[in-house]
């Protein structure tokens, strides 16, 4: 049985009061479902759920004071240094003492959006490890790569620029995810058989990188999840997939109800 990774991605939306009933209700219905409960404390799953900074303090209290085991939170994004001159951004040991045991990296709006580099992404992978933050790295190519042929080419770059230099055990901590930038936000989710390929082709490259069999159990230590237009109609087939092991979700994320629906689908 593999273990399921399910989380939320709220990008701009959700202000305090959203947050709060965002997590209220989450954590009542969690707690009175017993095989949610149970495929959480068994870590057979795992929610977590990524607000904007300034809505993470009152998320971390309200989790603090439900839920026992299982559901986390995450920064969207971190800074490499620690401290300094560098208006705007939030440090890794920030995002820890907020509640944080997680942080996006290099997400698709990061890269194209704000102009992020894949060696920024790399010093923010490394320092986020050296923190002790789970990372999830996004990768994946835009509409005109993937019409060139260049999706696996672009899947290839990316991850050997992020994983350069990482241990095994490194690669094992950190959570893959794949998602294709024409399907982020569009409605359009990449067939189980595209995101399939795409994640088998990242799986092959991070083992091949990490000295991981890929023919042993080791390569299931090896998390990849898929993002892009994921909804309670589209989960399960994505997790029928063999090496898609949980799913980075956005839209369909900001809202307890939409979230619950996705958490039962995906069991
Ligand atoms: C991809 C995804 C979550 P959405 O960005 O990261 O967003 O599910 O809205 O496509």
């Amino acid at each position: 049985m593999k273990k399921i990774f399910l989380f939320g991605n709220w990008k701009m939306n959700n202000g305090l009061e959203e947050t709060k009933i965002f997590f209220k209700d989450l954590t009542a219905q969690i707690c009175e479902d017993a095989v949610i409960c149970d495929q959480l404390e068994r870590s057979f799953l795992e929610v977590c759920i990524f607000p904007p900074f300034t809505s993470l303090y009152v998320g971390a209290e309200i989790l603090a004071q439900n839920v026992k085991k299982g559901i986390f939170l995450g920064g969207q994004n971190g800074f490499y240094e620690d401290k300094g001159a560098f208006t705007g951004e939030i440090s890794l040991p920030m995002l820890k003492e907020t509640g944080c045991s997680h942080v996006l990296i290099g997400h698709s709006e990061r890269r194209h959006i704000m102009g992020e580099t894949d060696d920024l992404i790399h010093k923010k992978l490394q320092a986020a490890l050296h923190h002790g933050l789970t990372p999830v790295l996004c990768f994946g190519e835009t509409l005109s790569e993937r019409e060139s042929d260049l999706t696996f080419e672009v899947i290839e770059r990316q991850i050997l620029k992020a994983v350069n230099g990482l241990t095994k055990e490194e690669i094992k901590k950190t959570i893959w995810a794949y998602e294709p930038v024409w399907a982020i936000g569009t409605g359009r989710t990449a067939s189980p058989e595209n995101a399939e390929e795409a994640c088998s082709y990242a799986r092959t490259l991070l083992c091949n990188y990490g000295n991981i069999d890929i023919e042993g159990e080791g390569h299931r230590d090896v998390h990849i999840l898929y993002g892009g237009s994921v909804k309670a109609a589209n989960v399960a087939s994505l997790l029928e997939e063999p090496d898609i092991d949980g799913a980075l979700i956005g839209g369909a994320s900001i809202t307890a109800d939409s979230m619950l629906e996705i958490i039962h689908e995906s069991l």
